[in-house]
């Protein structure tokens, strides 16, 4: 009785101990990492493109993002795309930290999010990063430039363009009844512990042979993560950092981490490897 009151007692204390440390880590986590970049909505067509005034995730943000085209862009092609990335003075900011693998990830939606796109800008030097996006149509494209200067935060900066051609049909962003997707052969499942503006959540993806049914415990590392997670607001405002909890997992379950900054439906991307293939899960939750 006594021997296992004394268990009980130790076992509690390392509980607390685990968890003052894990809280610790999360507001460290929540502190650098955890932001959204509220961008201020901005119409510019490609022949007006101007600096990009969007805040960043730092406060002491001395990032400037100039996209430009070079020639012609109609939709359905593929469109050279030049990003430079300057100080406020207009001198070029030179060197970046790696990051997953790469020194820049551009992520290239439709403004009605059904279009997705993540791609690695090459970096010519100078500030400069080249890459060539593939717009299946004309019509409205968010693009967001998510890199780290060496010596700053992480920096989201992101830019609205109109892409000439044929438009595609507009198709609004409504909330997804279940869950439970299947893309590629895998049925993926997403569940949220919580649903809140505001609050760290985690977000778990239980990834599944939709066949057998059979859970999948064979992802790859997919730029040094077990997968890489993207949300934007339905208005595209808000583009959020999600942060992989276990980087080395291999499934069948991937969680994240993240926090929406206002209520509202929300488009979120999963993206996982296995096999030499990457897949992506696309879910769209309303937030309270
Ligand atoms: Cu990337």
């Amino acid at each position: 009785m006594k021997r296992s009151f004394l268990t009980l007692v130790v076992f509690s204390l390392v509980i607390t101990i685990f968890l003052v440390a894990c809280s610790k880590d999360e507001s460290t986590d929540h502190e650098n990492m955890n932001h959204s970049s509220n961008t201020k909505q901005k119409e510019t067509s490609h022949e007006d493109m101007d600096h990009d005034e969007t805040t960043s995730t730092s406060k002491e943000d001395n990032t400037t993002v100039e996209f430009s085209f070079k020639g012609e862009h109609e939709g359905g092609k593929q469109i050279p795309l030049n990003i430079q990335v300057n100080n406020k003075k207009g001198q070029p900011i030179k060197d970046f930290e790696v990051e997953h693998e790469k020194l820049m990830h551009l992520i290239v939606v439709s403004k009605d999010l059904s279009h997705f796109d993540h791609i690695h800008p090459d970096y010519k030097g100078n500030g400069l990063f080249t890459v060539t996006p593939n717009f299946p149509s004309g019509g409205e494209y968010k693009l967001y430039a998510d890199f780290v200067p060496i010596g700053a935060s992480k920096t989201v900066k992101s830019e609205l363009v109109t892409i000439e051609g044929n438009k595609a049909k507009n198709t609004p962003l409504t909330e997804d009844e279940e869950l439970t997707k299947v893309v590629d052969g895998k049925e993926v499942t997403l569940k949220l512990d919580h649903l809140m503006t505001g609050m760290d959540l985690t977000m778990t993806f239980t990834i599944k042979d939709a066949k057998t049914k059979q859970p999948i415990n064979n992802l790859q590392q997919y730029l040094g993560a077990v997968g890489h997670v993207v949300a934007i607001s339905g208005d595209t405002e808000s583009y959020l950092h999600v942060h992989p909890m276990e980087e080395k997992a291999t499934g069948p379950n991937a969680k994240f981490m993240t926090s929406f900054p206002k209520s509202g439906l929300y488009k979120i991307w999963g993206q996982f490897q296995q096999d030499g293939k990457v897949f992506t899960i696309p879910f769209t939750i309303n937030v309270p």
